[in-house]
């Protein structure tokens, strides 16, 4: 069956890892000669972790990358040759299939793969020394030396250079170190693609690894586009919302179908947590449409549901702070200038003089790292719709409209969105 993958971004977010959940749910539904596979390309932080296992939800598996692997092409035989058997066993499957290989066996272990070279060169020798065929020998004693093979996880490109620079015309392949099947050159005359859904992000390096040989078949999604390159005409549905789980939503409405409970439970997550409680300015009313009435197919009041998600969040000062400010950091490029902006979530600003110096000292390192002219980390918490900002030194933090707490920190009381408040004034700050 044709198998399309739903994915998400780098740094997985809940919006981007529910989503990926319910599309797929829904599109296994709706089109079922098709296999639709939820993943993502990321590792989940603990208090995402600790959510999904507080719904008794298993979130979509984790993929390193979508290059096409041996495991999308290798072939396998349905010949088993043992490799004491007479060479003349081979002879009615090979005349059957024209293989370029055939497996050997020596019982149930594999033994190697018989190569048409081994049999020519053989042939050849016995004609040049007796002008006639005198004996027919057992498979083994004609095979040349096998060859490391290759396994299943293995990238298509190298394992297609491993065979070019190889002697052989085929190559074993394993998985779990047992044999599975094998590659020949032919294999490698084309390269597949996999068929990936994107949701939650349309642009190529927010993206998992690879996306570049995929085939990209639709886009979901809530942010500008700086799309993709598509060869065929695809499917895109991008709305300004304030989540990618609220177009999902509407899909499931479209389609007529009500989601099962823990699908709801994944909708209404990513929701809640894109739109901080449907606080955020991003919040529309499709939204909070949305919003309400998954809740109340749950079962649950919407806020409460809410707090007790962010509640599982883990509070900054025992986080490790690069891995905090990397988990959601933007960059920009503006006015010639190279800027990140971080965003954390948190319940409480009361703690803040505990980790405020390892925040600047995790910042400046970040922005050192990636050669950045300028990096901003926004702290929001959620339940008193109040932020704070940690800056770099740059000059224009003097421009900002914010009043200062104390050296490179800010207060930013009201302002819970990074696209729709922070950056506005921040593309302000450079310019004036
Ligand atoms: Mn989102």
């Amino acid at each position: 069956m044709e198998k399309v993958y739903i994915i998400g971004h780098r740094n997985p977010d809940f919006d981007s890892v529910c989503s990926a959940y319910a599309y797929a749910k829904l599109k296994n539904k709706i089109d079922p000669l098709k296999q639709y596979i939820p993943v993502r390309c990321g590792h989940l932080p603990e208090s995402m972790k600790k959510v999904f296992a507080g719904m008794g939800i298993e979130p979509p598996k984790y993929i390193r990358d979508i290059f096409p692997k041996v495991r999308d092409i290798y072939l396998t035989s349905g010949v088993k040759i043992d490799a004491d058997a007479p060479l003349n066993s081979v002879a009615t499957s090979y005349k059957a299939t024209n293989p370029s290989v055939i497996p050997v066996f020596e019982g149930n272990r594999f033994f190697g793969l018989l190569s048409v070279d081994d049999i020519t060169r053989w042939a050849m020798e016995e004609l040049l020394k007796n002008g006639k065929i005198n004996e027919i020998p057992k498979v083994r004693d004609i095979m040349s030396p096998e060859e490391e093979p290759v396994t299943a996880s293995e990238l298509f490109e190298e394992a297609k250079r491993k065979l070019s620079s190889s002697k052989k015309r085929g190559l074993a392949v394993m998985e779990d170190n047992s044999f599975v099947g094998f590659v020949t050159r032919r294999c490698f005359l084309k390269a597949p693609k996999n068929n990936v859904i994107l949701v939650d992000h349309n642009e190529a390096k927010q993206g998992v690894k690879g996306l570049e040989t995929a085939n990209i078949v639709e886009i979901l999604d809530h942010h500008r586009l700086d799309s993709v390159k598509t060869e065929l005409p695809i499917f895109i549905d991008a709305e300004p919302v304030g989540s990618t789980c609220t177009i999902v939503y509407r899909k499931y409405i479209q389609e007529g179908i009500t989601p099962d409970t823990d699908t709801a439970k994944m909708l209404l997550t990513g929701m809640i947590s894109d739109t901080l409680i449907l606080r955020s300015p991003t919040t529309t009313q499709l939204d909070i449409n949305s919003a309400n009435e998954l809740a109340a197919l749950i079962g649950v009041e919407l806020t409460e549901f809410g707090l007790k998600m962010f509640s599982c969040m883990e509070g900054l000062k025992n986080r490790i702070p690069r891995e905090a400010v990397e988990s959601d950091f933007k960059t920009y490029r503006e006015k010639n200038l190279k800027i990140g902006i971080g965003q954390c979530e948190c319940t409480t600003l009361e703690d803040l003089d505990d980790y405020r110096s390892e925040y600047l000292e995790a910042l400046d390192d970040i922005r050192k790292r990636q050669d950045l002219d300028w990096a901003v980390l926004m702290i929001t918490d959620v339940l008193r719709e109040h932020s704070v900002l940690f800056v770099t030194d740059f000059e224009a933090g003097n421009h900002l409209p914010y009043s200062k707490l104390s050296d490179r920190v800010y207060d930013m009381p009201g302002v819970m969105s990074r696209k729709k408040q922070l950056l506005p004034e921040i593309l302000h700050a450079i310019t004036v």
